[in-house]
């Protein structure tokens, strides 16, 4: 367990203390027993034992101090997957392919009707996930178009603890803008009552389904139960890659679950989980010019996520929602050099990884 101060909170810290310090506090009055003498003979008035309680800290305390912050990421990957880059079809409006309303996959870094506007800073092009004893961690690379644009969006991550294909805890952070872990813009949310996904979990509901989505929010900005549940910064040596890390505790001691990266703007909403399920597919359009009846992407635009990355366990089938498994003739022991990053996707169990190239077949 790594403890320490991170400087940003450090420096803050220091500065309130020191703001503290220059406030004057008054003194209480120093009450003499027995005051106007008289009582005691003329001898020296004795000081109070004891000092008034100090007044409560203010509830609202603007410095949060925390005990426990991430690290460094680990060695070891969880698991990768990586995403379709829209940035080669955006001159045609158009995602290349990897957005399906009805599976619950997004492709779709552009803005509404007409999507003339490609949004390289929420298109997802690779994401891992790490684990070790206390954290879970989150590393979302985003696509970099030599624009030098910042990271204005929301990204984060879903986590399927039950395996039904419904997200259980949503962890997101707005606008990073740190390279140093910090829980400033980063949000934790639950699904307490278990309607995420609807009746058909990761697929569209058939009649649609308006629940909640993520109604619980349990952390934002340092405020919660636990102020140290949740973290974000940019990537130390790569602008364009966020991390996050949320305390594993959350998963009260299960070991295996599914995690689902996302990106976005408005859309990425806790309430609007799952949008299949919120919003009917010709509300929400399509990204694809393939499916001519839904195209182009309308009420749900700018939101961009990955297939699910299996933690913990070596899956024996397809779970909802769930990165594709490689057939037997596919599986390749190591990442295959030939494969672009947007493409691959390896589930590592252990000492154990299972690599193939989700590359789309023109
Ligand atoms: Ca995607
Ligand atoms: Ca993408
Ligand atoms: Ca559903
Ligand atoms: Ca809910």
């Amino acid at each position: 367990m790594r403890k320490r101060f991170s400087v940003a909170v450090f420096f803050r810290a220091v500065v309130l203390l020191s703001l503290s310090a220059c406030v004057s506090v008054p003194a209480p009055p120093v009450q003499v027993p027995g005051g106007g003498g008289g009582g005691n003979g003329g001898a020296s008035p004795s000081l109070p034992t004891a000092l008034p309680p100090l007044p409560a800290a203010p509830v609202d305390a603007p410095g949060i101090q925390h005990e426990q912050v991430p690290g460094a990421l680990p060695q070891n990957t969880s698991g990768r997957a990586g995403d379709h880059d829209s940035s080669v079809t955006a001159n045609e409006k158009r995602a290349p392919a990897g957005d399906s309303f009805t599976l619950g996959r997004f492709e779709r870094p552009f803005n509404a009707d007409p999507m003339d506007v490609y949004h390289s800073y929420i298109d997802i092009i690779y994401t891992v996930v790490y684990l070790d004893s206390d954290w879970v961690y989150a590393s979302i690379t985003v696509k970099d178009d030599g624009t030098g644009k910042s990271l204005d969006g929301k990204y984060g991550f879903e986590i399927d603890v039950d395996l039904n294909g419904g997200g259980d805890w949503l962890v997101f952070v707005s606008k990073p803008s740190s390279t140093e872990w910090t829980t400033d813009g980063v949000q934790v949310w639950y699904d307490a009552n278990n309607d995420v996904g609807g009746t058909a979990k990761s697929q569209t509901d058939s009649p649609p389904f308006r629940g909640d989505g993520f109604e619980q929010k349990m952390f934002g900005d340092g405020d919660g139960d636990d102020p140290d549940l949740a973290f974000a910064r940019i990537a130390p040596d790569d602008p364009y890659t966020v991390h996050l890390a949320v305390k594993r505790s959350i998963l009260r001691g299960n070991s295996q679950f599914m995690v689902g990266m996302w990106a976005g703007n408005a859309l990425f909403d806790p309430a609007l989980f799952d949008h299949n399920d919120y919003f009917s597919h010709d509300e929400a359009g399509s990204s694809v010019v393939e499916l001519e009846f839904y195209y182009p992407a309308k009420a749900v635009h700018e939101l961009d996520n990955a297939c699910r990355i299996p933690v913990g366990f070596i899956p024996t089938g397809d779970l909802p929602g769930m990165c594709p498994l490689p057939s037997v003739s596919e599986r390749e022991d190591a990442p295959p050099a030939s494969c672009p990053r947007e493409y691959l996707v390896c589930f590592d169990f252990g000492s154990q990884t299972m690599c193939y190239c989700n590359q789309p077949i023109p």
